[in-house]
């Protein structure tokens, strides 16, 4: 007789397993994660049939970060807002697409919403024409309660994220996620349209010669960066670059190596955006036994936030390999 089949395990299973965990819980963060996994299947469903549906191309409007937006960038931030704005728990969103938070409910509507949620609806989204993978990454806070202008409680540091994570539109659409409690791994089964858990506790391999990041940018790298390049070349590194970081992350996460993106002359802060690209995918990397950095001896968790856009260098993967980068800088 066969082996019985492991019993399936769904998101939201999976949810209410972790949330019976905690005695005090209330059920609003998985009711938050609950409006996120089924925004994921939405937006998949419209990346699917983008060319289709004709929704690809930009949208002719461009994004406080000054970059030609997307329609489906505008389509998936419309159903992130929609899906956690009808959730209770939600005080206030962040989006890379909008300028300013959402402020959604405050204490004097008569309920105690307690979580922030900031996102990045669709990463990479430059690689839609070409159906490349893109995906979406989120970052939640608890509100904080001490800070006197509500937009304030989104400035914590990456340490106090009470959950994060990303979904990744690509061959299968797989989403992963933190709670703080390691890292799981989940794919959405199109034939029942439910993300599956395939994958808990996953653990970053702590060496692969392999790097990640936009070799265009060489020239205008600081010298360390260079020095580092010219040393994994010498020392039979390969290199993956997708241009959707969610992509190179996710490839990192199970197989290993190093995503960097560095200061360049064009971005010398970085291009990336702490609070909804680097500190989500740095609570996942370190959850997952790696390392994230935005310099040396920089932890990107540790960065304090000024500014909701604000941009930081990143170094994230496994330990060793991003050593061996900062060994060079
Ligand atoms: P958005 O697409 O959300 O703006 O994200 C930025 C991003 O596309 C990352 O996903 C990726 O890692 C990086 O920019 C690619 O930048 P570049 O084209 O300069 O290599």
């Amino acid at each position: 007789m066969s082996p019985a089949k492991p019993h399936i395990v769904t998101i939201q299973s999976h949810i209410l397993q972790q949330q019976a965990k905690f005695p005090e819980a209330t059920g609003d963060l998985s009711w938050i994660l609950s409006a996120i996994s089924i925004s994921a299947k939405m937006i998949a469903a419209q990346v699917r049939r983008a060319r289709l549906e004709d929704v690809l191309g930009n949208a002719g409007e461009h994004n406080v970060q000054g970059e030609q937006q997307q329609k489906l960038d505008v389509i998936a931030n419309d159903i992130l807002m929609r899906n956690l704005g009808g959730r209770e728990g939600v005080a206030m969103v962040a989006s890379e697409e909008d300028e300013k938070p959402v402020i959604l409910r405050s204490e004097n509507d008569g309920n105690a919403p307690r979580y922030c949620v900031m996102f990045d609806p669709l990463d990479g989204s430059s690689n839609l024409d070409i159906c490349g993978s893109v995906g979406t990454i989120f970052s939640i806070l608890r509100k904080d309660r001490r800070s006197s202008k509500i937009e304030d409680s989104l400035l914590q540091p990456g340490t106090r994220q009470v959950a994060a994570g990303y979904v990744m539109y690509g061959s299968s659409t797989v989403m992963v996620l933190t709670i703080g409690t390691g890292v799981d791994m989940f794919v959405l089964d199109p034939s029942i349209g439910a993300f599956i858990r395939v994958a808990e506790n996953l653990q970053i391999p702590p060496r692969n010669k392999c790097y990640s990041l936009n070799e265009g940018n060489r020239l205008s790298l600081p010298e360390g960066y260079q020095r580092y390049l010219h040393w994994a070349q010498e020392n039979g590194y390969s290199s993956r670059y997708v241009g959707a970081m969610v992509a190179d992350v996710h490839r990192i996460l199970l197989q290993g190596g190093v995503f960097m993106y560095p200061p360049t002359k064009k971005a010398p802060k970085g291009k990336l955006r702490l609070m909804y690209e680097a500190n989500p995918m740095s609570m996942i990397v370190e959850q997952a036994g790696g390392k994230a950095l935005a310099g040396p001896g920089e932890r990107i968790l540790d960065v304090p936030p000024t500014d909701i856009h604000q941009r930081t260098c990143v170094i994230l993967g496994s330990r060793d390999e991003v050593d061996l980068v900062t060994a060079q800088l």
